[in-house]
């Protein structure tokens, strides 16, 4: 019988890539998607003939309910927050009502559900690194104590322990993914490498002068997010539910990101990069660097791609739509010039 996966979050990067990866493994594909006041289906839209779409919100516990009740899924993958950092200085309590409550209101929903019915529901926290946050020791592994710098860092821990408190106290197969930074061509454009790699896209194109930037001394450890997604579901393949790292093992600065986008098309970035203090946080995430070695062990999964090749890959998909963005505009000049002459 095949599978039946729920994913919250779907719209997000991670959700559109799992959504593919699940689908390819013969999985029916339900996801919660918010309405806002905007559309934001961009990333799955070539997927929603074959992923089922209910309306909810993390924010909104009855319908979270009526939705496990209606697809009774045998996985759920909590994707769902708000999931920008230095947004989440500015919006807390909103950051918190997802990352925190709307992971409990999951858990309770699925407890009911599971309670009920005695249909086993496996879950996937997205945990983060971010939780390690002012490191107690380098590299992080799954024993690291804990030291969020952000509203958004402490939501995650109040989630990584109600998932671990769900687990113990009532046997659901809960486990949570500790996921380092994983970018791709669909990562937001206002976290830090898509911006830059838009950025470098546009100013080769002529579309953009500079870019403004906060800390480029930050380390982080970037991983892939096809890959990271793979890992995702290995966790619900074991027998025993558990905690895992994801990571690639090697840390870099955003200047070696800034480093690696802006070389790949030629140009140094010393002459685009403006240093701006609006982009700088109230408290920094100063250093990361994952010890994967369980995952590597117990799952057999490694990361693929280095953060060179993804700068690369991120320039490279940026360009195409720095090219497409130009051919419009130059369009639209054409019809202005048109408009004028008539
Ligand atoms: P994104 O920001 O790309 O996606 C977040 C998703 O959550 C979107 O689909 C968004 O919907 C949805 N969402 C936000 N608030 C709510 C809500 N109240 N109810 C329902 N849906 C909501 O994040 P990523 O894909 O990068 O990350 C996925 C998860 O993994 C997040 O929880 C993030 O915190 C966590 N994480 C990410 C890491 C990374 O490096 N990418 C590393 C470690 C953890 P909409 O489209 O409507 O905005
Ligand atoms: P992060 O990612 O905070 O690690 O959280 P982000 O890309 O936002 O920042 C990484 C580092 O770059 C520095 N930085 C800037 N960041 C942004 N966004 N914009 C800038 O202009 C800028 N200049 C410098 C930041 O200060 C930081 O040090 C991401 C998110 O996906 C979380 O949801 C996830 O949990 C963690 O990764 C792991």
């Amino acid at each position: 019988m095949a599978k039946t996966a729920l994913i919250t979050g779907l719209t997000g990067q991670d959700g559109s890539y799992l959504a593919e990866r699940l689908l390819e493994l013969g999985y029916e594909v339900h996801g919660l998607v918010r309405r806002g006041s905007t559309i934001t289906t961009h990333r799955v839209d070539h997927l929603l003939e074959r992923v089922a779409i209910h309306y909810g919100d993390l924010s909104d516990g009855p319908s979270l309910r009526r939705i496990i009740e209606t697809t009774r899924p045998t996985e759920v993958y909590n994707l769902a927050a708000q999931s920008h950092v230095g947004i989440s200085f500015e919006s807390p309590l909103q950051t918190c009502d997802s990352g925190a409550l709307g992971t409990l209101r999951l858990l309770e929903a699925i407890r009911d559900v599971q309670d009920r019915t005695g249909q086993q529901i496996r879950f996937y926290q997205a945990s983060s690194s971010e939780m390690y946050g002012k490191v107690v020791e380098t590299p992080q592994s799954e024993a690291t104590p804990f030291y969020p710098r952000s509203p958004y860092a402490v939501g995650k821990v109040f989630s990584y322990w109600m998932t671990v408190n769900y687990r113990e106290a009532y046997g659901i197969h809960a486990s949570n993914g500790i996921l380092f930074n994983h970018e791709s061509p669909r990562r937001g454009e206002n976290f830090v490498t898509r911006k830059i790699t838009r950025a470098v896209a546009r100013i080769k194109l002529g579309l953009q002068t500079e870019v403004r930037l906060g800390n480029i001394d930050a380390k982080r450890d970037w991983g892939y997010a096809g890959d990271y997604v793979e890992a995702m579901h290995l966790m619900l393949q074991q027998p025993e539910a558990d905690d895992y790292v994801v990571a690639t093992g090697k840390t870099y600065a955003v200047r070696d990101f800034l480093e690696y986008a802006f070389g790949h098309v030629g140009l140094d970035y010393n002459d685009f990069v403006v240093i701006d203090p609006r982009f700088f946080r109230p408290t920094e995430v100063d250093l990361l660097l994952g010890d994967s070695s369980k995952a590597r062990r117990k799952l057999n999964w490694q990361p693929k791609v280095d953060c060179q090749q993804l700068a690369i890959m991120m320039v490279e998909a940026d360009l195409e739509l720095a090219h497409r963005e130009k051919t419009l505009l130059n369009a639209g000049k054409g019809f202005e010039r048109y408009r004028a002459a008539a």
